[in-house]
């Protein structure tokens, strides 16, 4: 690891305040260059820490970049993997408020709960399904707290992957009546069309980030626990959103997730 605990803490501090004040910050890279892959996501589980300290609860599991639109809009071909926490969660239909946050995105994201727990290595998409208790809908909002969306991976490792807000809705079905790569999703924003593609956009296949997910935990000697609540990653490109917009993302066969910025 290139940065000692020292360091990683006060990176994570310097994050976590800056989600928290809804200010930008310059990318961390910047005066660290030779951090890591491990240093990135060191960061990234200090700041977890810091906030299961204050009594926040981890509540999901996501995979982002997984979708070969989102991969060509950041110009990377490497998925990602952060947490989401109680805190961030918003009802369907409801309001979020825009200026709790820096330069939001949302993205139309197909979901997962687990009923049995999955290791990596070796993990597959048929481990994955083995293991899926139902799917479910819903919309991740997005925010980087870098200017200006300048920044590398590990810089967006380090930040929890631009984790924010996030809306689960519709309704869940279980995994055998859908077929998740032809599932089609269609987002609006304020009426209008604004981004649509089907679920095999995320790696071919969404449970193929799971998997990959899984493999990722299991290098580091850690498992997705049975009853884990997780996000396989937007299908389309993010949007970026205003005051006063509306999002609408409609999913097949599993409902509809709105919200308003307000
Ligand atoms: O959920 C995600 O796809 C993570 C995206 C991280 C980069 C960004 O903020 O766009
Ligand atoms: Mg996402």
């Amino acid at each position: 690891m290139a940065l000692d605990s020292r360091t990683t803490a006060a990176l994570a501090e310097h994050l976590e305040n800056a989600e928290l004040g809804a200010r930008d910050v310059a990318k961390i890279t910047d005066d660290h260059p030779d951090m890591g892959w491990d240093d990135a996501y060191a960061v990234q589980d200090e700041i977890r820490r810091r906030k299961q300290a204050r009594g926040s609860r981890i509540v999901g599991l996501k995979a982002g970049l997984t979708s070969f639109a989102k991969m060509k809009q950041m110009g990377v071909d490497t998925p990602v993997f952060g947490f989401v926490a109680d805190y961030m969660a918003r009802p369907d239909g409801g309001e979020i408020r825009h200026d709790e946050l820096i330069h939001p995105k949302v993205e139309a994201e197909i979901c997962v709960v687990t009923n049995a727990s999955l290791k990596g290595p070796g993990c597959h998409v048929g481990s994955v399904m083995a293991a899926v208790d139902f799917v479910v809908p819903a919309v991740e909002v997005i925010d980087s707290r870098y200017r200006d969306f300048k920044f590398d991976l590990k810089s967006v490792v380090a930040d929890n992957t631009s984790s924010a807000r996030f809306v689960i809705g519709g309704r869940s079905r279980r995994l055998d009546d859908l077929d998740l790569r032809t599932l089609g999703v269609v987002l609006e924003k304020n009426g209008e069309i604004v981004a649509m593609a089907a679920g095999a956009a995320v790696l071919g296949h969404p449970l193929a980030a799971v998997a990959m997910m899984a493999n990722h935990l299991g290098a580091r000697g850690q498992h997705i626990p049975a009853g884990t609540f997780i996000m396989t990653g937007g299908v389309t490109e993010a949007i970026a959103v205003e005051p006063g917009d509306t999002i609408n993302a409609r999913f097949q066969d599993l409902g509809a997730v709105s919200m308003r910025f307000v």
